[in-house]
């Protein structure tokens, strides 16, 4: 069964390209890149690569990982700038005995002694968004203005691999690195067992390893559904009996077999899923009952992220 699994509305059409890959015969890590690297290079999306919103300094710093499940190698690069596709660099990490996470400079200079694309990350939009913030500090909250794309793809050999890619939260402080680089917090693969990866407020994910958790309650026999819902249940009960709110966390899931999981803490989190022949968009729900996820349509969608 091929089968692809993505965050948020903005994955569709970067969904569909990676979709049609696999029923061409492409592995999935080449899926999951195209995928990926459609939303990093679409500036209409200001929480992932070009027109990726910046830190307080004005500078657009990006995370981003790649994992692949047969081998469970990883790549991932933090903090990094003027990078075009981080997803590829990450990719480019990946397999790599040792060093196969870097950050800032150091990522940066292995980009470019590998070749790939450099390019100024901020866009006029973007620049003029951070100098409004900077004037009037209304949106130097914490959590405002942030998604990360994170894809999943299951191919023909039953390969599976898992990416990610940010640019984090907007004003936050210069050096600061979320969950999506971060293995078993913002991404885990392992293809005996499944795949998961998390979008939402990384120091909360980074707490309870979020994707980690996900995989091994497949591990144990879990389906996909139920290990999203009980791993999110699970962190947020936690943090009720600590007096803290529920936050904003949104988890994914693929199983060996192609059939996903979502879950949220949020009123509606977007998400898309490919199999087989079809595509379409998903919205998970939290509601009063526990978490509702339906298939939906793009104008249903139209606003959302
Ligand atoms: C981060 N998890 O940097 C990312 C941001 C995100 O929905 O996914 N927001 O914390």
């Amino acid at each position: 069964m091929l089968a692809m699994i993505s965050t948020w509305r903005m994955s569709w059409e970067g969904l569909r390209q990676g979709m049609a890959l696999l029923r061409e015969g492409c592995g999935a890590g080449d899926a999951v890149t195209r995928a990926i690297q459609c939303v990093e290079d679409d500036p209409a999306y200001t929480s992932v690569g070009y027109g990726g919103l910046p830190d307080r300094s004005g500078r657009v710093t990006m995370d981003a990982a790649y994992m692949d499940g047969e081998t469970l190698r990883l790549g991932a690069v933090m903090a990094v700038e003027s990078v075009r596709n981080p997803i590829l660099l990450a990719r480019a990490l990946c397999g790599r005995e040792t060093n196969c996470v870097l950050a800032g400079r150091g990522a940066e200079q292995f980009a470019i002694a590998r070749g790939l694309p450099l390019r100024d990350m901020l866009t006029e939009r973007a620049r003029r968004r951070w100098l409004e913030a900077l004037d009037t500090e209304k949106t130097a909250a914490p959590y405002a203005g942030h998604d990360t794309v994170c894809v999943i793809g299951l191919d023909g050999a039953g390969r599976m691999v898992v990416g990610t890619s940010t640019s984090g939260l907007f004003m936050k402080e210069p050096g600061r690195v979320g969950d999506s680089p971060v293995s078993g917090s913002g991404f885990y693969c392992d293809a005996r067992y499944g795949a998961a990866a998390a979008t939402g407020l990384g120091e909360d994910v980074m707490r309870g390893c979020l994707s980690y958790e996900v995989v091994s309650r497949m591990r144990h026999g879990a389906t996909a559904q139920q290990a999203c819902e009980e791993a999110l249940r699970d962190f947020v009960g936690h943090k009720r009996e600590m007096g803290e709110e529920d936050g904003s966390i949104s988890l994914i899931a693929l199983s060996p077999t192609g059939q996903p999981g979502a879950a949220t803490t949020l009123p509606v989190f977007p998400f898309a899923w490919g199999h087989g022949d079809s595509c379409a968009l998903y919205a998970a729900r939290r509601t009063p009952e526990g978490i509702r996820v339906a298939e939906t349509t793009g104008e249903e969608m139209a606003g959302e992220p």
